[in-house]
């Protein structure tokens, strides 16, 4: 556990800033830190007021470097749960997240933080790297479904979860209250929205059976505003096209559809250079937000992200903010070299807040 002199630098710094950016008087920032500064030497931490939390989830996006979403993020809607200290009551509000994240396809920026991390101890914790992720097995060296998940699909079985064994079945929550043993919760099949992938033109493609679904909710990452940690505070916006179309149906360790589609294609596999690859790769795109926006589920393609990522950077540098960036991440796996982008570098300084990987829960 950090001392409380760091953590009253920490506190500081972040009461600064959030109340400079609010407009809030030099006053009553010094009051509240006179406020922090006892609770600290009181319990040995401090409790953030609704609207530095909602606040500080907002500056932790916009401090996200891999992020090309950031133009909107003074947009995201705030759901405070830290007074939840059950699994039960907690999936709850998991799948309150979903649903109003979801909102019928207009998806909305939604955050849902619970409690923080009190002496080192962490009060709920969540096994799943997204609220909704497909399972993956492993069977006789082939994998079905999603290797990425090959290892909490094995801890759920190992806890009496049997999944339909098809490649898209959704995983259920594996909740943790302190350091006991994980529940499993199974979410309702009607708050999961998908989308079936099909292509506008290309025959044969919609018998492929694929699809995705509609909300990419990280679960795992810990949310830290001015030296609190909230282990658990799942976050989404919505889908960039080649998230889905250049990685998760593309890689060859993922779903490794391009093969299927060249050969829909007719294009000759055998010879590498004919850029076979390069061509299904562009198709699949294609049919990835052409089904997303025939379904009426929010997704932006990677011309206009990156278009509204330099919106972002011009308003950041306007208001007298330097806008930091990780370089390989920011970059679209797909095209890379027509956006703004890939043609300029980026400052890969990590601030305070922001959402940082974590170790899995101890047990
Ligand atoms: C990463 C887009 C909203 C925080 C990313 C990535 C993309 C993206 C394309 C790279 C992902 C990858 O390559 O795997 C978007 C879009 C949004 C959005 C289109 C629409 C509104 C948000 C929100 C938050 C957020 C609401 C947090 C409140 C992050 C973080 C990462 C990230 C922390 C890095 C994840 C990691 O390191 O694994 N975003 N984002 N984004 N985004 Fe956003
Ligand atoms: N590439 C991952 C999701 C990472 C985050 N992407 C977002 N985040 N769009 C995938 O599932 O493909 N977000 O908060 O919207």
């Amino acid at each position: 556990t950090k001392n409380d002199a760091a953590l009253l630098a920490e506190a500081t710094q972040f009461i600064h800033t959030c109340y400079s950016e609010l407009g809030l008087s030099k006053e009553k920032q010094s009051k509240r830190m006179e406020e922090i500064q006892k609770e600290i030497s009181n319990t040995g931490t401090y409790t953030h007021k609704g609207f530095e939390l909602t606040h500080g989830a907002k500056m932790a996006w916009r401090n996200s470097n891999r992020c090309i979403g950031r133009l909107l993020w003074h947009m995201l809607d705030v759901f405070d749960e830290r007074e939840v200290e059950t699994a039960d009551v907690a999936f709850e509000k998991l799948v309150k997240h979903i649903h109003y994240a979801t909102n019928g396809g207009k998806i909305r920026p939604t955050i849902t933080i619970f409690a923080p991390r009190k002496n080192g101890n962490d009060p709920l914790r969540i096994w799943n790297h997204q609220l909704i992720r497909y399972a993956g097995y492993e069977k006789e060296g082939k994998i079905i479904g999603d290797s990425t998940s090959l290892q909490l699909t094995k801890m759920c079985e190992n806890m009496g979860w049997q999944g339909d064994q098809t490649p898209f079945d959704v995983l259920p929550l594996m909740l943790q209250e302190h350091d006991e043993k994980p529940k499993l919760y199974e979410i309702p099949k009607e708050f999961v929205k998908e989308v079936e992938i099909t292509h506008p033109n290309m025959h044969g493609f919609n018998n492929l059976g694929v699809r995705w679904y509609a909300v990419p909710i990280i679960s795992n990452m810990r949310l830290e505003i001015g030296g609190i940690d909230y282990p658990m505070a799942p976050f989404n916006g919505w889908y960039m096209g080649t998230e889905i179309g250049a990685r998760n149906l593309a890689d060859q360790d993922r779903y490794d559809l391009l093969p299927k589609i060249a050969e829909l294609m007719g294009l000759d596999t055998k010879s590498i250079r004919s850029l076979w690859i390069d061509k299904a790769l562009v198709e699949l795109n294609i049919a990835v937000m052409h089904s997303y926006h025939e379904a009426g589920v929010t997704i932006v393609d990677h011309h206009t992200a990156a278009e509204q990522f330099k919106r972002f950077e011009k308003k950041e540098l306007e208001i007298g903010r330097d806008v930091t960036g990780d370089w390989t991440w920011l970059i679209p796996p797909l095209s890379p070299a027509t956006t703004h982008i890939y043609h300029q570098p980026y400052k890969n300084d990590i601030i305070s807040p922001n959402y940082f990987y974590q170790e899995d829960p101890k047990r």
